[in-house]
């Protein structure tokens, strides 16, 4: 998906000048904490959750980033917009109607959350387990990724396969590497497999970022009738589950895996 690459650079140096804004603040905390965890993902972000009228995202100042969040609100619309064309056409991929996935009640309220990723140039990637991002698929239902094409993020097409095989994702000025998420691959009966990826530290800084297209939150996520049949059942690990059970699921193990490597390595 290619856009006006002028635009994607602006947008993307405002997220530069956020991260430049706290920098003097996350260096000495960073530094503290590299002190004492080994083993860990180095990357920093800031979300910006759904902008529904009932949101709880917080915004630096307008007065220390004059129209930084009217910049963000924006670019969150559109992606947005441009995630649901996507999602169609999914839907016309799998047969079914093109407005499917907003029938099924998936996409009225989407619970679609932007992350702004920072990777900084100067931690010590030579210790075995030290990542920028170590090695996940994205939990919802698609992720539009924006990177300013500093190398880094690479992908494994065979999942399942041992030893794992990861590849460079090479960026393209002006477009957005876009990745399957579980929800999807849960719906699909595997048809589309969710994007297994991570992000390597190669001593340069890098930014990106990933909008994450979730479903809304009391939509029930079940194998699709057209992506199963007598020789394709659908798979035992897929129960049916209400979309946010899954996000909350997903979110306390990956708390208490990254809390367990903490453990570990103090
Ligand atoms: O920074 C990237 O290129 C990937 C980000 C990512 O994998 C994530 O936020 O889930």
């Amino acid at each position: 998906m290619v856009w006006r690459k002028n635009c994607l650079r602006k947008f993307l140096s405002r997220v530069r000048s956020f991260s430049h804004s706290q920098l003097k603040r996350r260096k000495s905390l960073l530094s503290r904490i590299t002190e004492v965890i080994q083993k860990c993902d180095s990357k920093e972000g800031f979300y910006v959750g759904t902008l529904a009228e009932n949101h709880q995202n917080q915004w630096p100042s307008e007065e220390d980033l004059p129209s930084w969040r009217s910049t963000m609100e924006a670019y969150y619309e559109k992606v947005l917009s441009a995630g649901m064309k996507l999602i169609s056409l999914v839907a016309l991929a799998l047969n079914l109607d093109e407005d499917f996935f907003q029938k099924l009640g998936a996409l009225n309220e989407p619970m679609a959350f932007l992350r702004l990723l920072h990777y900084p140039g100067d931690v010590d990637s030579s210790r075995e387990g030290v990542y920028g991002a170590s090695a996940h698929s994205d939990y919802g239902m698609l992720t539009l990724l924006l990177t300013d094409g500093v190398p880094g993020l690479q992908v494994c097409r065979e999942k399942s396969k041992q030893p794992q095989v990861w590849e460079d994702v090479p960026s393209m000025s002006g477009a957005f590497i876009v990745n399957i998420g579980d929800m999807m691959e849960r719906w699909t009966n595997c048809l589309f497999r969710s994007t297994m990826h991570r992000v390597m530290l190669t001593g340069e800084e890098r930014y990106s970022v990933a909008f994450f297209v979730e479903p809304n939150k009391d939509c029930i996520v079940e194998c699709l009738e057209s992506c199963c049949s007598e020789s394709c059942p659908p798979r035992y690990r897929f129960p049916p589950i209400r979309s946010s059970d899954y996000l909350e699921e997903r979110f306390r193990l990956a708390a208490t895996a990254s809390a367990e490597n903490h453990r570990i390595n103090i």
